[in-house]
């Protein structure tokens, strides 16, 4: 986050922290203390691509990837119960602010993959195993895995990169129970995404979701944060799917053609800054977001 985005100013709120993309607050209680057992989750505009904060923000982007979140958490409530409370939310960030239960997060990035790509692909060239799941000989890059594998990291700072954990390493963070309930619910949620996108002409590649664990000690895991949105995932158009190459990004992909194109010709290897987003660009972008929302939900945006 550039020091030049301030967080906001809620009254009744304090903020707590903030991600990349994302920000916490924490609604105050009627003596000015922080509420223990609430969070309000905010989604901002921001954008990142290559690793690089974009500028300008994508207008729409905190709301839509909310309303799409809100959207899997009831697809999903079958499988596993959520942290939603309420989007009852100060009007500063109506639409993109959630009000959470407040959880004991677990120290795991839950990860799951359907299909081949990215640091799943590099392992699997390496091993032919991907998280100590061995795997069908000539898989290439967008390969789709013959079931989805749970490929869990550890939850590194802002601005350092995740590590793959071993099975034996999330055993010994979460207990042997949780660390298999992590594992097939994650898998679990990863498929009923594929199930309904794939009819939409949407593929998830691999996702990201957190769970937590009530503070009080009752009851068992609860999905938090957001889920099966683009930023969490690998959201592939099913329509240009071709195993063998890097697949085409849903949403990021305007941005990234952009930017490395002789239009502008930024050489992110070089290691300085992106150039601002044209006008044309931020618009097509928002429009994926909104086209990706439109087509999972069947709803207008
Ligand atoms: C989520 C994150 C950020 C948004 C903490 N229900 C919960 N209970 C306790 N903690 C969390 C949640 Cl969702 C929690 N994050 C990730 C960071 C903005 C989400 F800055 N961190």
């Amino acid at each position: 986050m550039r020091v030049t985005d301030l967080p906001l100013e809620l009254p009744g709120y304090t903020h707590v922290y903030s991600g990349k993309v994302r920000d916490l607050y924490a609604p105050l209680d009627a003596e000015g203390r922080p509420d223990e057992e609430r969070l309000l989750l905010v989604a901002s505009n921001r954008l990142s691509a290559y690793d690089w904060m974009m500028s300008p923000e994508i207008p729409d982007k905190g709301a839509v990837l909310t309303r799409l979140s809100l959207w899997w958490f009831d697809q999903l409530a079958d499988l596993v119960p959520n942290h939603v409370v309420s989007t009852d939310v100060p009007d500063a960030v109506a639409g993109r602010g959630v009000l959470v239960r407040r959880l004991d997060m677990l120290k795991v990035e839950a990860i799951a993959r359907a299909y081949l790509t990215g640091g799943g692909l590099e392992e699997y060239r390496e091993k032919g195993s991907v998280s100590g799941v061995v795997l069908p000989e000539g898989l290439v890059d967008g390969s789709r895995l013959p079931e989805p594998v749970f490929t869990p990291t550890t939850k590194a700072p802002v601005g350092e990169h995740d590590l793959p954990m071993a099975p034996d390493e999330v055993e010994a963070e979460l207990g042997v129970e949780v660390a298999a309930e992590v594992s097939r619910l994650t898998r679990a949620i990863l498929a009923r995404g594929n199930e309904i996108a794939a009819e939409r002409g949407i593929l998830i590649a691999d996702t990201k979701v957190e769970f937590g664990l009530s503070p009080d000690g009752t009851g068992g895991l609860v999905l938090a944060d957001e889920v099966l949105t683009p930023d969490s995932s690998r959201f592939w158009p099913a329509e240009q799917w071709e195993p063998g190459h890097p697949q085409p990004s849903y949403d990021k992909q305007f941005v990234r053609d952009w930017l490395t194109s002789s239009e502008y010709g930024w050489d992110r290897k070089a290691g300085g800054p992106p150039p601002e987003l044209p006008g044309h660009v931020v618009e097509q972008t928002r429009a994926k977001y909104v086209e990706a929302y439109e087509r999972l939900t069947g709803e207008t945006f």
